[in-house]
């Protein structure tokens, strides 16, 4: 009997974890891809955050994702592979945005979201009729239909948790900085709720996350979730825009569906990426914040520096701006302009990037000249706002505002510790272009 071809599926890891890989996310890319490969094939999954890529075994395809800052990576293994022999084909955000770079690594590229293309690349390749690029089309419609994803990918392995759903894909925003928008479409495409609802029930354990962009961006389609999973006794945590919050009923609503923590982007305080038409203006953003947080949500807000409007005062204003709004846990970022956005673009255009190191595009250094400061004054300047801003006085402060007191404590002290001191950092260097 013929025996059934392998699919190795890698998730490349750009450096190695110690025990909080225990506490990560596993990749609902490659458990989506494999929820679209047809049954004739036995898929096997690496993620080289817990194991070694397994280069001995016998494959017959392998696909690689990457985001952009694994790209460098994912590009060593596909070479790697390649040279046994062994056909590699490269998917997700950055080969999307860059395939003519991502084919000198591969026997294919595909070119945005693997459920309508996946199956036909697979039958060419059985067919020995590979061809070099399949794209599947930006979707414009408001209805998003995927199979539930394959967990069973996962075993042996201990995650945060397994449980990891997307209940909508798309964002009408089109923030210049984002890679969602030119990459899933313009519109919230949502999937039925009864399909969102039955693979929740088929959770065994109580945690999971939506790794949607914006879960509750469409209130009216995000509605009949949160009702149905009033009644499960699930804990869950997701994104979305803090514009939530202006409607009381739906701050409650999520709460009494077992949300214990959103992640929303304020990006800004000042100037056109302040996000204000997404999440109110300075003041009301406090009261939005102390919703949620009196909804005893752990509320994260994400901060980024590096904007063309951000001077040297912009680090003390954003720590002034949380201690006053006082979310559960404040997040800082290098503004980081990923390829197929519009601030690449522009930065490109101008003469700004630094490098193209995709390795070092991670939101945690500085890849291009900021227009008021120097590279090295916005690098030291986000290490010192994040130092500033988990100094035990302001977590105790933060704390003391909150409900779950011990929950928001852990929280702060997890962020806490990957933090440097100011003083120890280290200089960035420039380099020259792959
Ligand atoms: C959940 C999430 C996380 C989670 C979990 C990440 C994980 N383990 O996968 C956490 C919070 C940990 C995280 C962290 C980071 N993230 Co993140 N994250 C997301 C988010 C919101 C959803 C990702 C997801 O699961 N999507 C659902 C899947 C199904 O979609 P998909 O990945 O695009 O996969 C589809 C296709 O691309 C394609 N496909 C993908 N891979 C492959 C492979 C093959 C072989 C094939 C054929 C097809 C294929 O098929 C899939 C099904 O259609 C996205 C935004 C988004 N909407 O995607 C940002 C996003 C991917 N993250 C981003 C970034 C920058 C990061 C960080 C670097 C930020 C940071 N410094 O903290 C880190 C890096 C962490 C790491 N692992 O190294 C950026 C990436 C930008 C870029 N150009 O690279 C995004 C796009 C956010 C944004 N707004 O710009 N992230």
């Amino acid at each position: 009997m013929k025996s059934r071809p392998r699919l190795l599926l890698v998730y490349p890891a750009t450096h190695k974890l110690g025990w909080v890989r225990r506490f990560q996310l596993p990749s609902l890319s490659l458990k989506q891809v494999a929820a679209v490969t047809p049954p004739e094939w036995e898929v096997v999954m690496a993620d080289e955050v817990h194991e070694d890529v397994p280069f001995g075994e016998k494959f017959d395809l392998v696909g690689i994702t990457a985001m952009t800052h694994q790209a460098v990576r994912a590009y060593e293994i596909a070479d790697r592979f390649r040279a046994q022999g062994v056909p590699v084909v490269l998917g997700g955000i950055h080969p999307t945005v860059l395939p003519e770079e991502a084919q000198a690594h591969a026997d294919a590229v595909l070119i945005g979201e693997a459920e309508p293309v996946w199956a036909k690349l697979l039958d060419d390749f059985l067919a020995g009729r590979l061809a070099p690029l399949y794209r599947a089309p930006i979707p414009t419609d408001d209805r998003l239909v995927i199979p539930w994803s394959r967990r069973d990918i996962l075993a042996g392995r201990q995650y945060l948790t397994t449980q990891t759903v997307q209940a909508s894909r798309g964002c009408p925003y089109d923030c210049p900085f984002c890679t969602v928008t030119p990459y899933f479409g313009r519109t919230f495409r949502y999937r039925n709720p009864d399909d969102v609802l039955a693979e929740l029930r088929s959770f065994e354990g109580k945690l999971m996350v939506f790794v949607d962009d914006n879960i509750l961006g469409d209130p009216v389609r995000a509605k009949p979730i949160l009702e149905g999973m009033a009644g499960m006794n699930l804990r869950w945590g997701g994104q979305a825009n803090l514009r939530f919050a202006e409607d009381p009923e739906l701050v409650k609503l999520v709460a009494r569906s077992g949300c214990i923590g959103i992640f929303v982007g304020i990006e800004s305080v000042t100037g056109p990426h302040a996000n204000h038409a997404k999440t109110g203006n300075g003041s009301s953003q406090i009261d939005l914040v102390k919703r949620v947080r009196d909804a005893g949500i752990v509320l994260e807000a994400s901060m980024i520096f590096g904007f063309d409007d951000h001077d040297e005062g912009i680090f003390e204003r954003t720590v002034r701006f949380l201690e006053e709004c006082a979310p559960s846990i404040p997040t800082f970022n290098v503004l980081t302009p990923y390829p197929g956005t519009s601030l690449f673009k522009q930065f490109d255009r101008e003469g700004r990037l630094l490098h193209k190191d995709w390795s070092r595009y991670d939101h945690g250094q500085v890849v291009f000249r900021p227009k008021q400061m120097t590279p090295e004054r916005l690098y030291r300047g986000w290490q010192e706002a994040r130092w500033e801003a988990y100094r035990l006085p302001a977590i105790a402060s933060r704390v003391m505002k909150g409900k779950g007191k011990l929950v928001n404590l852990a929280y702060n002290f997890l962020r806490r510790g990957g933090i440097e001191r100011p003083d120890r950092i280290v200089h960035i260097r420039e380099v020259a272009e792959p």
